[in-house]
């Protein structure tokens, strides 16, 4: 089929693309570029040295893979050209990656949250005006969360996948039960973006019968995928930076420079995971079984495991040696939480899942001692607080 992969040049966004070219779809990239120029801003570059867009996209011919396409485009800003580019290319679905999706980033001042909201929202609202305005049936397959259900306790309960059926209370003593989307619980502005496009699915999806799919995914960990790996130039990014870097790469990559892991608070906090290649995997098969026409939004929670924060340093200090150091943390969320997530739908489409066991922690390890001297340690102390206070705090103990 031919597929859209909007924010195709970014971390997840390219072992996707590179993925699902290699399964012979018709793959054109998206992409305004904003995360390399966001990198020039904050004088920070990825881990791993990556190469150009034109770079990749001659590599992945070089190597054999089926030519991909791209397209110099802000899907937040450039609605006519978004349009004209639907109704030219006349795509089947379009895997839609292209957010600012760093918490911390988000956070960082009224501009950064302003712009997150602008960018995250405006660009999700845009891709679905444009779908109605050129009359095509397109499947748009949407990566969110799993923060939009948030992480106070769930008090045991297994978090569904998308929707929870509840029962109301009526006025004569009765009840009566309904599926409703899953009450949301953002825990930082960019988060409060993903639940924002969730209503604009539920709504284009009632009123226009858009089809779509919300991949509700946790952290993603590892950097590269069998196809990535075939060419230097294939790399992909490696975030370890305060802002950028998630907590597994980041504890992986500071036991490889020798750096105290960075535990915000007891680590008491509960998240759920899922390896790059596997998160490839679940597009693909998310794109390969669209909901049917007149299919309310298909939500699944794109994730494989759940490990608390202050273990997962453990393990990686058993693993290699390393210090752990309990930092104030800047964000303001529980100091500790359950997470039990049922993600049924991936394993029954066929998904076996890569767990934190298989040696890949390992492997990570090496990918960020062999290029250790790329690392600037300056960037990587968390420093955007969530509260003025948790600033002081931060600043206190620095
Ligand atoms: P990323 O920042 O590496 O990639 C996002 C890409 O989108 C970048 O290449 C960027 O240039 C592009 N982009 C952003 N705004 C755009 C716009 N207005 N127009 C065109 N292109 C734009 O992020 P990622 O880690 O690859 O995440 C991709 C998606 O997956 C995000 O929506 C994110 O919320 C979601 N997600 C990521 C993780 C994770 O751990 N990385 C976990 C869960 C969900
Ligand atoms: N944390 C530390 N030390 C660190 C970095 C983080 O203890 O050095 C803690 C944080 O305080 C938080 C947890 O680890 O409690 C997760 O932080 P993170 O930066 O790894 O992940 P998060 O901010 O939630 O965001 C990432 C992606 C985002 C995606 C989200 C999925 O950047 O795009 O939506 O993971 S989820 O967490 O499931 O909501």
């Amino acid at each position: 089929m031919k597929v859209f992969v909007l924010g195709g040049d970014g971390f997840c966004g390219w072992p996707c693309a590179v993925n699902l070219a290699d399964a012979g779809h018709d793959v054109v990239i998206v992409d305004n570029l904003s995360r390399r120029k966001i990198d020039v801003d904050l004088e920070v570059d990825s881990l791993t040295p990556i190469a150009t867009i034109s770079e990749r996209l001659r590599a992945w011919e070089q190597v054999g893979g089926k030519a991909m396409r791209f397209v110099h485009l802000d899907i937040a800003h450039e609605y006519d050209r978004l349009l004209e580019l639907l109704r030219s290319e006349r795509p089947d679905a379009v895997v839609h990656f292209a957010e600012q999706r760093a918490a911390p980033y988000s956070m960082k001042s009224s501009a950064h949250k302003r712009y997150t909201v602008d960018n995250n929202v405006n660009g999700t609202h845009n891709l679905l005006a444009a779908i109605v305005d050129s009359g095509l049936d397109v499947h748009i397959v949407h990566l969110g969360t799993m923060g939009v259900y948030g992480y106070g306790s769930h008090r045991g309960a297994t978090i569904p996948e998308g929707y929870l059926t509840v029962e109301v209370p009526q006025p004569d003593g009765s009840r009566f039960t309904e599926k409703i989307l899953h009450p949301t619980d953002p825990g930082s502005v960019y988060h409060m973006t993903k639940t924002l496009d969730q209503l604009l699915f539920f709504y284009y999806n009632k009123n226009d019968g858009i089809r779509v799919t919300d991949l509700h995914q946790g952290i993603v960990w590892g950097t590269n995928t069998d196809l990535t790996d075939r060419d230097p130039r294939l790399t992909n990014r490696f975030d370890y930076d305060g802002d950028y870097g998630t907590v597994l790469n980041r504890f992986l990559m500071q036991a490889a420079i020798g750096y105290p892991l960075t535990v915000h608070g007891t680590g008491g906090q509960t998240r759920a995971f899922i390896h790059i290649r596997d998160s490839v995997k679940c597009v693909q098969l998310a794109l390969e079984h669209p909901p049917a026409s007149g299919e309310k939004v298909k939500i699944f929670n794109q994730m494989t495991e759940s490990h608390q924060v202050g273990a997962l340093a453990r393990k990686v200090a058993d693993l290699t040696g390393a210090q752990i150091n309990y930092l104030p943390n800047p964000r303001k969320e529980a100091i500790e939480n359950d997470l039990i997530v049922d993600n049924r739908c991936f394993i029954e489409l066929g998904l076996r899942p890569t767990t934190l066991d298989d040696g890949l922690l390992a492997e990570v390890v090496d990918v960020a001692r062999r290029w250790a001297d790329r690392c600037d340690r300056s960037r990587i102390p968390c420093v955007s607080a969530w509260t003025q206070r948790q600033a002081e705090a931060i600043q206190a103990k620095a």
